[in-house]
């Protein structure tokens, strides 16, 4: 269909016509050959590269398709990459999750697991436990009163140095990995007319919600996303909390407890003028005091509070930072390597009770064999991290995830 003279050369570009069924030029563009196993799935790719066209784009397709090509499954491109070993499980996951970042943070950290170093680490750790099973093992051939007592405490301060250790560090990092990919919501409750509103705009940099000193301005949840430090945010005003006989004002007032029932983080306000504002009446993770502007400077305020002006500004960088604190923001510096899934989170835990369970096993020749056992069921599932195993049910779940294409 594209009338070439000469053979392709490999991963060179050429410009081509591309013919229909009738010979008759239907478009022009560029052609790649990949031959296998250097491309994105190992297999021997081609790629046509056409105008935008959207007509002559979906000829081309028909025309491809006539002579047998067939459009992929989701993720099927990946998931051959994995078949063929171009790629680890762990990897392909980083794909979407590069393709899904919200945050530019998050795109970067999704692209030090899509170049392998999350699944170096792990199978790092993975080779450590072959050698710490391979002891295990050996001893198994010797009666008891041979092995001596020292080996045993070795044998634990290699499990917890080189396995419990580093496990542990990075079990830790998976609150705010997972929060970088997910996004967290961020929920403004307080009394009326506190400036709750102003600050989702000013927070967003949008003009999102409508501000007025008329208190119950506010009667519906609004979201607003947004990012903090790289974290996505979903951010949500609410309706003022106070009694109400007007009953789309006391639906707003529901819906406000609901969604601070299941935010992540409440930031409750008070009004600095209005001293029947300072009780917040809810159970919050940050207290902020808005409207300082308005108060002289020596005014005592319950110590709880955050003091900002959402109009002038005041406060507001602090207040960022307070609350990126809150959602366990490390410094871009030392932000190493994060658990960002919670598929690898839970594989972990897996492994570290097996660990633990094989640690309490070690002693006589039998329970030391099933020391063993649970030893090589930890480096299982770590294995499953990267797709090692019997992962077939893995696989069709994590590339239902891919878009088509992928
Ligand atoms: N002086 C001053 N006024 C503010 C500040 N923040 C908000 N306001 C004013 O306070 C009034 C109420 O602000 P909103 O943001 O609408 O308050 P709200 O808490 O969303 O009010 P409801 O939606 O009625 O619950 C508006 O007139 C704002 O301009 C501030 O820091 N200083
Ligand atoms: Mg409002």
């Amino acid at each position: 269909m594209c009338g070439l003279r000469e053979p392709l050369k490999a991963r060179h570009a050429r410009y081509a016509s591309f013919l229909d069924a009738n010979g008759e030029p239907l478009d022009s563009g560029l052609l790649l050959y990949f031959p296998a196993p250097a491309s994105y799935t190992g297999d021997d790719v081609v790629e046509l590269q056409a105008h935008g066209s959207p007509v002559l784009l979906r000829a081309l397709l028909e025309r491809v398709m006539g002579l047998g090509a067939r459009p992929a499954l989701p993720g099927e491109f990946t998931r051959r990459a994995v078949e063929n070993g171009k790629m680890n499980l762990e990897q392909a996951e980083a794909v979407v999750a590069c393709i899904d970042a919200a945050t530019l943070r998050a795109a970067r950290q999704a692209q030090r697991h899509l170049q392998g170093e999350f699944g170096k680490k792990i199978s790092g750790l993975m080779d450590v436990l072959t050698g710490l099973v391979a002891h295990v093992e050996a001893c198994l051939d010797f009666p008891e009163e041979d092995i001596p007592g020292l080996f045993f405490d070795q044998l634990r301060t290699r499990l917890a140095d080189e396995l419990l250790q580093p496990i542990d560090a990075l079990l830790a990092t998976s609150d705010f990995g997972e929060r970088l990919f997910q996004g967290v919501t961020v929920a403004i409750v307080g009394a009326p007319n506190v400036g709750k509103s102003t600050l989702l705009n000013l927070l967003s940099g949008r003009d999102r919600a409508i501000i007025s000193p008329q208190p119950g301005t506010t009667r519906d949840v609004l979201e607003v996303d947004f990012e903090l430090h790289g974290i996505p945010v979903r951010l949500i005003d609410t309706a003022g909390l106070r009694e109400s006989a007007d009953n789309i004002e006391q639906e707003g007032i529901k819906r406000a407890r609901a969604a601070a029932g299941t935010a992540d983080l409440v930031i409750a306000m008070a009004d600095a003028s209005n001293p029947e504002t300072w009780d917040p009446g809810v159970e919050a993770d940050c207290y902020v005091m808005n409207k300082i502007d308005l108060v002289n400077s020596n005014v005592d305020f319950p110590a709880m509070y955050h003091l900002i002006s959402a109009h002038a500004g005041d406060g507001i960088d602090i207040l960022i930072d307070s609350l990126a604190f809150r959602l366990g923001d490390i410094p871009a510096a030392e932000e190493g390597l994060l658990i960002t899934s919670s598929r690898h989170r839970q594989q972990i835990v897996l492994a570290r009770n097996h660990l633990l369970n094989g640690a309490e096993l070690l002693g006589d020749s039998v329970s030391m064999d099933m020391a063993a056992m649970e030893w090589r069921r930890a480096w299982s599932s770590m294995g499953e991290i990267l797709g090692l195993g019997d992962v077939e049910h893995i696989l069709d779940r994590v590339f239902s995830e891919f878009c088509i294409g992928k």
